[in-house]
């Protein structure tokens, strides 16, 4: 199946592209300033990877697929593939999702022994017809594809939820808490288990890609699938208004369709920050006081390459890297 540049150059509408590309593209201007961006400020490094992509010309959705890796293979960082806590029978699962700024998405789930998810996902956007796969199919779609299954269970990992069963208590707010009494760290040095990567770029084209990776809530049921690999929830890139991506209790971001309502808001001019806080409102409206009980951290990037983010609670931390260089810092919070 041809993907978008495949079409375009098949059909010589590559001119059109291009003319679309200036209209619709970060700041109308033929080179937008690229820059990428991503949940948990430890994820400099994955951003770096992505700025390499992105520096030399690159496709948004390539850099974002690159970057989303390093987090994936890191097997100090329990909260992506390789190294990630596993459900509560002692399985690692993962979730991830991939979009570009036209509408091409992919996504899989509850996938089970690959590690890069996110390139699964890409498949799944670029080989077939669909947008999701689940399971047993996103597995075969992987092994079709000359991936091989892996343990992605690790000493630590496997140690961590033995230490959990103790007890088996779930509870999104106190495994943290938990996690931090075993004095397991992941490897973005935090303690707690809201370490999903998501990873929105801007490329110098003026298109937009974003991605998102993660093992899910650590402990969580057999089968279960948060907010990450959902279109519209866990992601969302549009190139006419931004993009958008979050990290946190999955199920409180499903309630409201997160990531898009967050574009929503970019759509109506509200600059990223606001667009993040305007979504978290909608959330703490609908969930009262329970809300002071959750984490939930967005992330924005407009198509004019200004970002912002916002979360419920103090300690979200977001890394951002573009030709002025590497940035983080602490999202505002609500509590
Ligand atoms: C989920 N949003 O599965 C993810 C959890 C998360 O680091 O952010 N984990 O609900």
């Amino acid at each position: 199946m041809l993907n978008r540049r495949g079409f375009l150059e098949a059909t010589g509408l590559s001119s059109l592209g291009w003319m679309l590309r200036s209209t619709i593209g970060a700041d109308n201007s033929s080179q937008a300033q690229p820059i990428v961006m991503s949940t948990w400020a430890p994820n400099a490094a994955a951003n770096m990877a992505a700025w390499e992509v992105l520096r030399e010309g690159g496709a948004a959705l390539d850099a974002v697929e690159r970057g989303v890796q390093v987090p994936e293979s890191d097997p100090s960082d329990q909260s992506v593939g390789y190294g990630g806590l596993p459900d509560r029978e002692g399985k690692v699962t993962l979730d991830a999702c991939i979009m570009d700024g036209r509408g091409n998405c992919g996504a899989v789930m509850f996938l089970e022994g690959i590690r890069h998810a996110i390139r699964i996902a890409r498949l799944v956007m670029e080989k077939t017809p669909h947008v999701q796969l689940v399971g047993e199919g996103a597995l075969r779609l992987a092994l079709e594809n000359g991936y091989r299954i892996e343990n992605l269970l690790t000493p630590q990992a496997e140690k961590a939820w033995k230490q959990w069963l103790q007890e088996a208590r779930y509870d999104p707010m106190t495994i943290p808490k938990l996690l931090q009494q075993q004095g397991i760290k992941d490897g973005n040095g935090q303690q707690h288990n809201h370490d999903t990567i998501g990873m929105l770029a801007l490329d110098r084209a003026g298109f937009m890609g974003g991605a998102c990776s993660t093992s899910g809530m650590a402990y969580k049921m057999r089968g279960r699938v948060g907010d990450s690999p959902i279109i519209g929830a866990g992601l969302f890139v549009d190139d006419e208004a931004g993009a958008a991506t979050c990290s946190g209790v999955g199920e409180e971001v499903l309630r409201i369709c997160g990531a898009h309502t967050v574009v929503e808001y970019l759509r109506q001019g509200h600059d990223p920050e606001s667009a993040c806080r305007k979504t978290l409102e909608r959330l703490i409206r609908k969930r009262g006081k329970k809300a002071r009980d959750l984490q939930v951290g967005f992330i924005a990037l407009n198509n004019k390459g200004q970002y912002g983010a916002c979360a419920l609670q103090k300690g979200f931390t977001v890394a951002v890297h573009s030709g002025q260089g590497s940035r983080t810092f602490e999202a505002k919070s609500f509590f």
